[in-house]
């Protein structure tokens, strides 16, 4: 599947409408770039979704570490989704039993499933979480990623944890419609992966200037992960390399001074990542 190219997968009979959409949107926008949009206040997750919805397939949002949360902002980025004809996805990481998550998903302050396409959820608890979600999202023409594995340092995520991920997706084609990993998990090419712990400048880069000049303090730490065990891997690492699908990048792009023009930097590295890898067939 790493193979085809995305308009080929969204034509598959058997791909889910969402994953259809993402798959096209992605062939007519160039992109395979989803931002991390990890802002605390409205106003600059709605710029963000202005600024940077033509160079993106998806918008992630953490909408619980939103100081001025309100609906009146999520229908203004409900509107920029449509106009720039980008995806959203709250980035919720569902994790309780499946009569818990589906009040979190629908009720609350945030009513999630009003208004984000995509959402995903730790299969830790089994397949009742993706049952309850379900119950909610599909008849609202939603989709859900499970996590499959995790970028941080000592994750739990084990081999057998994603081996059994994957075969929990599989049991419900209707609702889940990809991952959340670091690789290819899947070799069904109607599933979507899409990967965190992006940034240009990865640890390699490091372990070379390492080598070359030894003493540690010469490389920022930010090149490396951050102090809180993320890790980070290339674009090209993450779509030639790992056979993912998209690219998710929080900070790589929102410390950046101009964040439309590096916005525009990871576009290029991950759609050119993407060309080489389809061009191999
Ligand atoms: N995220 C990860 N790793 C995972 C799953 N999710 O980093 O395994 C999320 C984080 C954050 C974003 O919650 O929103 O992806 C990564 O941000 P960064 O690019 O600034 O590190």
């Amino acid at each position: 599947s790493g193979e085809m190219s995305y308009g080929a997968r969204a034509a598959l009979s058997s791909t889910h409408p969402i994953a259809k959409r993402m798959f096209t949107l992605m062939e007519e926008k160039h992109t395979n770039l989803c931002v991390s949009a990890d802002v605390t206040h409205t106003q600059e997750l709605l710029e963000l979704a202005e600024t940077l919805g033509p160079l993106i397939c998806v918008m992630k949002t953490h909408v619980d570490i939103l100081q001025d949360f309100s609906m009146d902002a999520i229908n203004k980025l409900k509107e920029l989704s449509d106009k720039h004809n980008f995806l959203i996805f709250e980035d919720r990481k569902f994790a309780d039993i499946g009569n818990t998550v589906k009040h979190q998903y629908e009720g609350g302050v945030y009513r999630i499933s009003s208004w984000s396409h995509i959402i995903n959820a730790h299969s830790v608890s089994g397949p009742g979480v993706v049952t309850g979600l379900k119950a909610v999202g599909q008849s609202l023409g939603h989709g859900c990623l499970l996590i499959a594995q995790m970028s941080s340092q000592g994750a739990l995520t084990t081999e057998q944890y994603t081996h059994t991920t994957v075969k929990m997706a599989d049991s419900h084609p209707d609702f889940v419609f990809g991952f959340i990993s670091g690789s290819k998990v899947s070799t069904k090419p109607e599933h979507v992966h899409m990967t965190p712990g992006v940034q240009l400048q990865s640890g390699e880069i490091c372990s070379v200037f390492n080598l070359v000049f030894n003493p540690r303090c010469f490389v920022p730490r930010r090149f490396l992960g951050d102090e809180l065990g993320q890790q980070y891997t290339t674009p090209e690492q993450v779509i030639r390399l790992k056979g993912s699908d998209i690219i998710i990048v929080g900070r790589g792009i929102l410390s950046a001074s101009d964040r439309r023009k590096e916005a525009e930097k990871y576009r290029k590295a991950g759609w050119e990542a993407y060309l080489s890898r389809v061009s191999l067939n």
